[in-house]
């Protein structure tokens, strides 16, 4: 597949990393129903918590209402964590219902002006698993956190949890190439893999001499046919990205290859995903002491000439732009 390159810098990455831990939009808090994968069979008892980390914003009371398949699952407690009270300060309910779907609960600090920072559990929920074999999601909706003056903090990040009874777990590989769109490699890229329809991210490994990444995920624990999963890739300074919804082909087969070319801006001869005048000079050396680069062949005669190069420095400048 072709994917135009975007202008965005090496420092997209850190967001990027930022954001396996904390939610997209810098720093948004998490909230999260851990784990993210639960294994169980029939007659089984098991508990799950609602976790929520800050990422640095103060939180005074947490709401959310929690969706499952009752054909699997019955819930049996839901009970208080510590994640409000995490500095001795009291709380009050707000709901705590486990009649009826969803279930509900809610919490805020009471006797204190300030929110709690530091990550806990919100809530434990015990479930019994009472149905054949099957999986269920637990989501997580209508969340709201607030800060201490009772306003909702915005774009707080929601991931969802799994469960399986009586699925086995078996693993999913995903792997590929990155190329330029002259097909040369873009070594030691950074390949970031983030299942959109439960939030969670991974980075997938790859090495310096060689534009090949791979990662080793688990179905149906980090993805089941129907996710979409969004491919974030760096390579120098070019980003680029691309989704995929996973088929249950691929769930039967372990996994798949998926190769993702970056299309090189035409101009771009460093490929550093922008024109500029470095572009031009290396257009001009070609020009006059020999070699040829497509990219840099911007007039499309088979020749990087000195015109090439004048045409780099004019889009460089903002006065032209080339077709892709
Ligand atoms: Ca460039
Ligand atoms: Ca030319």
């Amino acid at each position: 597949m072709k994917l135009k390159p975007t202008r965005v810098r090496r420092f997209v990455m850190t967001a990027v990393i930022a954001a396996v831990v904390c939610g997209y939009a810098a720093a948004s808090p998490v909230i999260s129903v851990e784990p993210t994968y639960t294994g169980v069979s029939q007659g089984d008892n098991f508990t799950m918590n609602v976790t929520i980390d800050p990422c640095g914003d103060e939180v005074m009371g947490a709401e959310y209402n929690l969706y499952f398949n009752d054909s699997l699952l019955n819930v049996l407690s839901q009970n208080k964590g510590s994640f409000l009270s995490q500095d001795g300060a009291s709380t009050a309910p707000i709901v705590n219902n486990i009649d009826g779907m969803p279930i509900k609960y809610g919490e805020m600090r009471r006797g204190t002006d300030i929110g709690v920072t530091a990550p806990g559990t919100l809530a434990t929920i015990t479930f019994e698993v009472t149905g054949v074999p099957g999986a269920s999601e637990l989501r997580l909706s209508d969340v709201v956190l607030s800060y201490p003056d009772a306003t909702e903090i915005p774009e707080v990040t929601v991931r969802t949890g799994r469960v399986g009874t009586d699925q086995p777990s078996t693993p999913f590989a995903i792997c590929g190439r990155i190329t330029h769109g002259d097909g040369s490699e873009c070594s030691n890229p950074a390949v970031n893999i983030t299942n959109l329809n439960t939030s969670r991210e991974w980075t997938a490994a790859t090495t310096e001499s060689s534009n090949y990444y791979q990662i080793a995920l688990a179905s149906p624990g980090d993805m089941i046919a129907g996710d979409v999963l969004r491919f974030e890739v760096v390579c120098g300074d070019g980003s680029a990205e691309a989704e995929h919804t996973v088929a249950q082909a691929e769930v039967d087969a372990g996994g798949f290859e998926y190769n993702i070319t970056l299309e090189t801006l035409p101009g771009d001869v460093n490929r550093d995903g922008e024109i500029t005048s470095v572009d031009a000079v290396i257009a001009l050396q070609m020009a006059v002491c020999g070699g040829y680069d497509p990219v840099a062949d911007v007039n499309h005669d088979n020749s990087v000439t000195s015109l090439d190069a004048l045409m780099i420095m004019q889009a460089a400048a903002g006065h032209i732009t080339f077709d892709g």
